[in-house]
């Protein structure tokens, strides 16, 4: 069995669920990590008054005894502090009101999937779509994330991100060790290791949020420590680079995925793009260069896993946009509606661990076993076999 998760929820419910299958046993949890990821994601310049109300907190009721994985099912629960003010509109037993009392929601807002979701699912109030489709969600992907990484951390697989771009502003190219970025973005409040385009951003978030619009970005994410070969050459299901990308697409909002240097690779050629390799005894193979992103015929080089991932700027606008209500059909310009301004700091903490997940899922297949131990042992052998190459 792979590792798998499934998220359920709505965004002014009582809370998301999340249940992680495959996890092996004898994982040591660490509580206060998995808790730090949570609210790295609640962070950022930018985000609405929603986040002042929540304090994400992971609680696991299930999979976990005496601080360490059994192998069964892992079970989190992580509460909607804002339900408290939804419990009417947000009811799962029937109740008696008008559309007013439960917030009926009859006019689509362009970017979202209000319209697509009412019209698939043939449901008339939009907030059955809406509810869902929140990147609330999102937490719940950061707490499944979370656990892969320390899984992933057992076997000294480091993960990090960064804002490469919001909006107009684009943070220059650097050379800084992973450990480096890690350390001087969690201290930004953009994400971002410079701090002349820290105020850059911030300066530009503040300006678009008083004209009423919103802001996308470019966010990056890095693993270090990834042995070679996982994912695979010989199905299209199993190359890494396809299956990252998927996970990063999925994530709200998401418009664009690239690995190593990406669109660039287009206008360049073929003597500039690729990574010369190179060997020394006790090292092995290594790359001199790593434009592929770490990841050559969809299997890992060895080098760090390179991704990119472009966000929309947040649909949600305090500008109105033009849009049909269902109802009537007549036109109107969308409602003004509490949001976030820019998303984008948030955005990176989740892609880190939806890549952070695949990196996991993958590591299992190559090494998979049903304990930590028996994973150890199978990687062990396996580095064994790569020196003896
Ligand atoms: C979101 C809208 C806002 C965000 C929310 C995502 O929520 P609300 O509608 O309650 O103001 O704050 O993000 C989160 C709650 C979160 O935890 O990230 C949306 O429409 O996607």
């Amino acid at each position: 069995m792979t590792l798998r998760y499934l998220t359920a929820g709505e965004t002014h419910g009582p809370q998301l669920t999340a249940i992680v299958e495959g996890l092996p046993s004898n994982l040591k949890i660490d509580f206060d990590e998995l808790n730090y990821q949570l609210q790295r994601r609640q962070k950022g310049h930018g985000r609405g008054r929603r986040m002042q109300i929540e304090q994400d907190t992971a609680k696991i009721v299930g999979g976990v005894r005496h601080g360490r994985t059994t192998g069964a099912p892992v079970a989190i629960v992580i509460e909607n502090k804002d339900w408290k003010h939804w419990t009417t509109v947000m009811s799962v037993e029937p109740v008696e009101g008008t559309d007013e009392t439960k917030r009926r929601v009859h006019r689509p807002r362009p970017g979202h999937a209000d319209l697509n979701g009412g019209l698939k699912y043939n449901l008339r109030d939009l907030r059955d779509v809406l509810e869902r489709s929140s990147a609330r969600e999102t937490a719940a992907r950061v707490a499944c994330g979370a656990l892969a990484r320390q899984l992933l951390a057992e076997f000294g697989i480091k993960i990090g991100g960064q804002v490469i771009r919001i909006g107009e502003i684009e943070a220059p190219k650097h050379n800084l060790p992973l450990d480096e970025i890690i350390r001087l973005t969690e201290e930004s409040p953009v994400r971002v290791v410079d701090k002349e385009t820290e105020a850059k951003m911030m300066a530009h978030i503040d300006q678009v949020r008083q004209e009423g619009d919103t802001l996308g970005g470019i966010v990056e994410c890095i693993v270090e420590g990834v042995p070679v070969g996982l994912g695979s050459h010989v199905q299209w299901d199993r190359k890494l680079d396809g299956r990252i990308a998927q996970a990063v697409l999925s994530i709200n909002a998401f418009k664009g995925c690239e690995i190593g240097i990406g669109f660039e690779a287009a206008k360049l050629r073929g003597s500039q793009v690729h990574d010369e390799i190179l060997y020394e005894k006790g090292r092995g193979f290594y790359r001199a260069t790593n434009r592929a992103g770490g990841i050559e015929g969809g299997m890992t080089t060895g080098e760090a896993i390179v991704v990119r991932g472009v966000m929309k700027p947040i649909p949600t606008l305090y500008k109105p946009l033009r849009s049909v209500d269902i109802d009537t059909k007549e036109p109107f310009t969308a409602q003004v509606e509490r949001s976030d301004t820019c998303a984008v700091p948030a955005a990176c903490v989740v892609m880190e661990h939806v890549v952070a997940w695949e990196v996991a899922k993958a590591f299992l297949e190559k090494f998979g076993g049903d304990s930590v131990e028996e994973i150890r042992a199978n990687l062990n052998n396996y580095l064994k076999q790569l020196e003896a190459y």
